[in-house]
């Protein structure tokens, strides 16, 4: 499960893994659990990942069973990985909960624009191939029903969700623009 920080990978890998009984990865805490980073990024606020390492890392970790909550997509090894569902989340939404995360604003810049690119959904499909990458807009969905949209594309309805799916460019690109 992928997608821009606070489009809500978090809350729904937990239920995935609770409902389906897989484990859940946080790719996240085992970064700095293992301290597998290289440094700190001060413009971003946050931790630059070492991704060979982790790769290697999660290639030893990884039984292609689990539920993976995770932004660093090229640390994921790909033979590890049946599908991935990209989470959206309208940006605008996106930039109030990074507010209330506290985010500074470089940071919030950062990942609105990422979204409104479709930086992960990108590096996914380049990673991933087509055939195994899904695109979820999450917008104004509580997580049962995203939860059950994942179990929708899991038995096959898989027509609707395939990359492309979401545009935020084009009602967006003022946001771009400003910044
Ligand atoms: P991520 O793991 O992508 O950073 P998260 O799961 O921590 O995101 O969620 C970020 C915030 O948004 C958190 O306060 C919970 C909330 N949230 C997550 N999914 C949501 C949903 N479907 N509807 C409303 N709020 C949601």
């Amino acid at each position: 499960v992928t997608g821009t920080p606070g489009v809500g990978k978090t809350t729904v890998s937990l239920e995935l893994a609770r409902k389906t009984g897989k484990n859940y990865v946080d790719i996240a805490d085992i970064v700095k659990r293992e301290k597998i980073y290289k440094g700190y990024d001060d413009v971003t606020d946050s931790l630059i990942v070492d991704t060979a390492k982790l790769k290697k890392y999660l290639r030893n970790l990884l039984t292609c069973n689990e539920v993976i909550d995770t932004h660093v997509v090229e640390a994921v090894p790909q033979e590890k990985v049946t599908h991935v569902f990209v989470l959206r989340l309208d940006p605008v939404q996106l930039m109030k909960r990074l507010e209330q995360r506290g985010y500074r604003a470089s940071k919030i810049r950062q990942n609105v624009e990422a979204e409104i690119l479709d930086s992960i959904l990108i590096d996914s499909v380049k990673l991933f191939g087509t055939e195994k990458v899904f695109e979820i807009n999450t917008t104004g969905k509580d997580v049962s029903e995203i939860v059950q949209i994942i179990y929708s594309i899991l038995q096959g309805n898989v027509e609707e969700f395939k990359p492309g799916n979401v545009n935020w460019l084009q009602k967006y690109y003022f946001l771009l623009e400003q910044q």
